[in-house]
């Protein structure tokens, strides 16, 4: 995973979209971002370290999807529209890379910029509920990942306006990352 702050220039959002300045580790750590790298191996090693980590962090439930023309069908276009739509949700985001990846942006808190996070097969990245952030595929236009959740899958995605600015989620995860 590498994560630098998005340039904010116009144009296609498969980009790369590199400002050139990097985001240490502890700025995402931070905003409540947690993340593993837990490479792919033939043996299957890596499914007993994904286990652990949704065993300790209690995600009983996971599924994968891919991302893709033919593994979205018909839903391709608006899912990934609604996907870089910035929005945020009342669980944590949890996604697991198999194969392929993409850019999950989230807002830093309080300047508002996008920090850009280029994921990988193997990284395993939590987004806290509440944060403010976006998806899309990167140029190779192919992602599979591992979805995980807690209990019952809570998807929807709420975009930002002014009622997820004042949504209890947000205020918690607000207080949450305040200093
Ligand atoms: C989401 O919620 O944004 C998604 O599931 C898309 C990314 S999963 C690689
Ligand atoms: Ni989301």
């Amino acid at each position: 995973m590498r994560a630098y702050y998005f340039d904010n220039l116009p144009g296609d959002q498969r980009l790369l979209h590199d400002s050139g300045n990097h985001v240490e580790d502890k700025v995402l750590h931070s905003l409540g971002v947690r993340y593993w790298h837990i490479p792919i191996d033939a043996e299957g090693q890596y499914e007993k370290s994904v286990d652990a980590v949704a065993e300790e962090r209690g995600y009983k439930n996971r599924d994968v999807i891919t991302i893709t023309k033919e593994g979205l069908g018909d839903l391709y276009e608006s899912k990934l529209k609604s996907f870089y739509e910035e929005h945020m949700h009342e669980d944590e985001e949890i996604r697991y890379i198999l194969d392929g990846s993409g850019f999950f942006d989230v807002r830093e808190h309080p300047t508002d910029s996008w920090i850009r996070c280029h994921l990988g097969a193997g990284d395993l990245m939590v987004l806290p509920a509440g944060i403010y952030h976006r998806f899309t595929l990167d140029e190779k236009n192919v992602i599979k990942a591992m979805r995980l959740f807690k209990d019952e899958p809570k998807w929807i995605p709420y975009n930002r306006g002014a009622e997820t600015d004042v949504n209890p989620y947000r205020a918690e995860y607000l207080q949450t990352i305040a200093v």
